[in-house]
């Protein structure tokens, strides 16, 4: 199964990135055909810092990296590298209602939060079926807020496939229920754009004033806590295997429990949960050789499947005009 997805550079990688999907895919290239890339042309729907994403695209890739991307089992590279896309996006474009993006909720939440619309912005799902459809990509795995996204990439293969002739492989989302949105630490979505993250490699004293927070609410100590939209038993329970999450949620139960000691505890298990992870990152930071060695020869891999769509693509809708 060709397994594949993209991350963005908006920001510092954060737990509901880890959870919501880079944690698969790292599972999945064990017993699949991977594709892993870093989405910067995403990225500048939003950041229009170069200097920022220049630095948010070479930390994710050693996030990525660390946390267990192996570049002798996936195909990683970063997005930029393979321009094939790009094109591709313009075909697909033709074929895209205007109906279809402007009911996409992602690019509405934005809009609602007062975030201005760029062409781009707007035309993000097209750019994001490319991405999947260049590399044949069977299953996806992401987190909830992508689902939509997917249907799109779905109806644009589709209607392309029904417009055009069989071109394209159609795409399913895989998402994990017990992850699939993850909070942040406002308890809306834990988002980049929204600044309520809590970053997977934050250093001891940031992590630790992210995670003391995390928004609770205001039932008294001898009272048993909810545990329904209450982000500090969300977020605590991603790290628990299922006994572990019913004695905790136990334990929310009980009459005594106090906020900030659950979140001193819950500081100590992310810090010790990323530990190993943040030395193999610290090798890969200090190694800018070995890292664009593995994104070259990722790109040349990614190209010579891109191309093969593309071409396809191409010939299907008639601008091999010498043919
Ligand atoms: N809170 C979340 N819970 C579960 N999964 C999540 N993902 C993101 N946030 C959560 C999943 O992570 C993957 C990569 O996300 P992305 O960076 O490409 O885009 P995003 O979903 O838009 O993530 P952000 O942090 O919210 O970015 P910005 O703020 O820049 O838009 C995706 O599979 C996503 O589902």
């Amino acid at each position: 199964m060709r397994v594949l997805s993209g991350i963005q550079p908006s920001g510092k990688l954060h737990l509901g990135n880890y959870f919501g999907m880079m944690k698969r895919m790292v599972e999945y290239q064990n017993n699949n055909e991977l594709f892993a890339f870093i989405v910067n042309y995403h990225a500048l729907t939003s950041v229009f810092d170069a200097d920022k994403l220049r630095e948010d695209t070479f930390n994710a890739v050693c996030d990525f990296l660390a946390l267990g991307i192996d570049p002798e089992k996936a195909v990683f590279w970063v997005q930029s590298d393979v321009p094939e896309v790009t094109e591709l996006s313009w075909l697909l474009s033709n074929v895209t209602g205007m109906g279809l993006l402007e009911r996409s909720h992602s690019y509405k939440d934005k809009m609602a939060k007062g975030i201005s619309a760029s062409h781009g912005l707007f035309s993000y799902p097209v750019l994001m079926a490319a991405d999947i459809l260049a590399f044949g990509g069977e299953k996806v795995p992401v987190g909830k807020d992508q689902k939509q996204h997917l249907e799109i990439a779905r109806d644009i293969a589709e209607r392309f496939n029904n417009v055009y002739g069989e071109t394209f492989i159609i795409p399913e989302a895989d998402i994990a229920e017990d992850v699939a949105l993850i909070p942040g630490v406002d308890g809306q979505k834990m988002s980049k754009s929204y600044g309520n993250t809590i970053e997977i490699f934050a250093d001891e004293k940031t992590l630790k004033k992210k995670v003391m927070a995390i928004k609770t609410d205001a039932t008294p100590i001898e009272e048993p806590k909810p545990i329904e939209d209450n982000a500090l038993f969300e977020i605590y329970s991603i790290f628990l295997d299922k006994k572990e999450k019913e004695e905790l949620k136990e334990r929310f139960l009980t009459p005594g429990l106090k906020y900030g000691e659950v979140k001193k505890e819950l500081f100590g298990v992310i810090w010790e949960y990323f530990a190993p992870y943040r030395k193999k990152r610290e090798l890969y930071l200090n190694d800018k050789g070995e890292v664009h060695r593995i994104l070259q020869k990722g790109a040349k891999k990614a190209r010579e499947h891109a191309s093969y769509y593309l071409d396809l693509a191409r010939k299907n809708v008639g601008l091999n005009y010498l043919d």
